[in-house]
């Protein structure tokens, strides 16, 4: 999220020049006189607005500085924290300073300047109604016929509608349970007064813990040698297809891409991406035995991109992965390999682990996953990235090729958790 601010001389000319610059998608997160009226002297009043970077229009280009009192929550959050404790108290010291999930995040449009001065009587009722609104939650939630979950017991009724959420996601189980006992351990009891800030300090949680490895371009005069490798029919050639037009064609800089093709099986499966490459015009390499891997990467030693598509093989068949092995062994060029291991996002957790262990002798890089456009819950992605430690690299979000492809990001991620996939806010 990107802190701005705005100024006026009252709260409402600054909230009014906010919309103009960046329209209604930002939150109103504090507002604050810096000079009183005085004779001759305008007041002048300071808006505080939080939004999300993609929202910000292109046309707002003078970012503001972030103000200072929030960087330590932007430093912290841009850690990943395998340890569910750790998150869980680092969360509470961040929201004792700063209180990051106050529920002063309106949205603009919805948000009333004069809600800064708001009585408190209009606050205890609001605080009622939210309690109101919890009690119909619970009741909604008792209706729910989860097989006595060992924690459910314990649940108090502020967090039973996340724990259903999460547990419906398809997390592991004793990844949820270790997630729940420890934010209640945590969690400061100012926030859980009702479930939407119970969840919100869930989803700060949850975005800490998840490995995500960013995009990064490779510098002038390196380059990139990204390898798929998975089961059969997960997406690899379609996504390598979306990669190499990402690259290729569609970024600010347009990089030099080439293809490789390991066919060591020989089944000659390799037409579909010869096509991509005649319609996007780039250099294709095919490898049949492991020796020819190197001269394949020296011939494409001109791109900035080689990506390295792999043919068929069932997760279970480890003489393949044995080939795919001794290709990346034969390896004798100085250029390093990054292995993303592509699975799809509609198997159960369990499946996902027994896929990951099969292939993790190829040494594991990064994780992406595929058909995100194809299931309902996510927590088995959640769940793996968590267990294994590998960071996601990329989601691919349908077959469309190049633009069903999402670089990952946490906040992605925890919102298709949450409330399922969402196309509009890809
Ligand atoms: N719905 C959906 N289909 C996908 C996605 N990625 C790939 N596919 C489809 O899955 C099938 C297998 O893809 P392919 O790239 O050939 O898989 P590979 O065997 O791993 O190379 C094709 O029909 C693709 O169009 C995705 O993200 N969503
Ligand atoms: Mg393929």
């Amino acid at each position: 999220m990107k802190i701005l601010t705005f100024t006026g001389s009252t709260p409402s000319e600054a909230l009014k020049k906010a919309k103009m610059e960046i329209g209604d998608e930002g939150m109103l997160i504090e507002t604050k006189e810096i000079q009183k009226k005085a004779l001759g002297r305008e007041a002048l009043y300071e808006i505080v607005i939080g939004i999300d970077e993609e929202m910000i229009p292109a046309t707002y280009k003078k970012m503001k500085k972030p103000l200072s009192k929030q960087q330590p929550l932007k430093e912290e959050s841009q850690e990943i924290l395998f340890d569910i404790s750790n998150a869980a108290k680092q969360i509470s010291k961040i929201s004792a300073v700063t209180d990051p999930l106050e529920d002063l995040y309106q949205p603009l449009s919805k948000q009333n300047i004069t809600s800064s001065v708001e009585t408190k009587e209009l606050k205890e009722i609001k605080s009622e109604i939210n309690k109101l609104t919890d009690k119909v939650k619970i009741i909604q939630n008792m209706f729910w016929d989860e097989k006595s979950p060992d924690l459910s017991s314990q649940i108090p009724p502020e967090f039973s509608e996340i724990y259903r959420l999460a547990s419906q996601s398809g997390m592991d189980k004793e990844h949820l349970d270790s997630l729940m006992q420890v934010t209640l351990e945590h969690m400061p009891l100012k926030m859980r007064e009702n479930s939407s800030t119970v969840k919100r300090y869930f989803q700060t949680i949850l975005r800490k813990m998840v490995p995500i490895r960013r995009e990064a371009l490779p510098r002038v005069g390196t380059k990139k040698v990204i390898m798929l490798v998975g089961p059969t029919g997960v997406g690899k050639t379609t996504s390598i297809a979306k990669l190499a037009a990402r690259y290729s064609f569609l970024m600010e800089k347009k990089y030099k891409v080439g293809l490789v093709v390991l066919d060591t099986y020989r089944i000659g499966a390799v037409e579909q991406l010869m096509q991509y490459a005649r319609m996007m015009k780039l250099g294709i390499e095919t490898v049949v035995d492991p020796p020819e891997f190197s001269n394949a990467l020296e011939s494409l030693k001109y791109c900035d991109y080689i990506l390295i598509d792999t043919m068929g093989s069932s997760p279970y068949d480890k003489v393949k992965i044995e080939k795919i092995y001794e290709c990346l062994n034969a390896n004798n060029t100085e250029y390093n390999v990054d292995v993303v291991l592509v699975m799809p996002s509609s198997i159960k957790y369990e499946d996902l682990k027994v896929t990951y262990d099969n292939f993790s002798t190829l040494g594991v890089d990064t994780l992406m996953f595929t058909k995100l456009d194809e299931t309902m819950g996510f927590g088995n992605i959640f769940s793996l990235a968590y267990e294994t430690k590998k960071p996601i690299s990329y989601f691919s979000v349908g077959q469309e090729v190049p633009e069903d492809l999402v670089c990952a990001n946490s906040d992605f991620l925890i919102e298709c958790l949450l409330h399922g996939f969402n196309r509009s806010k890809v």
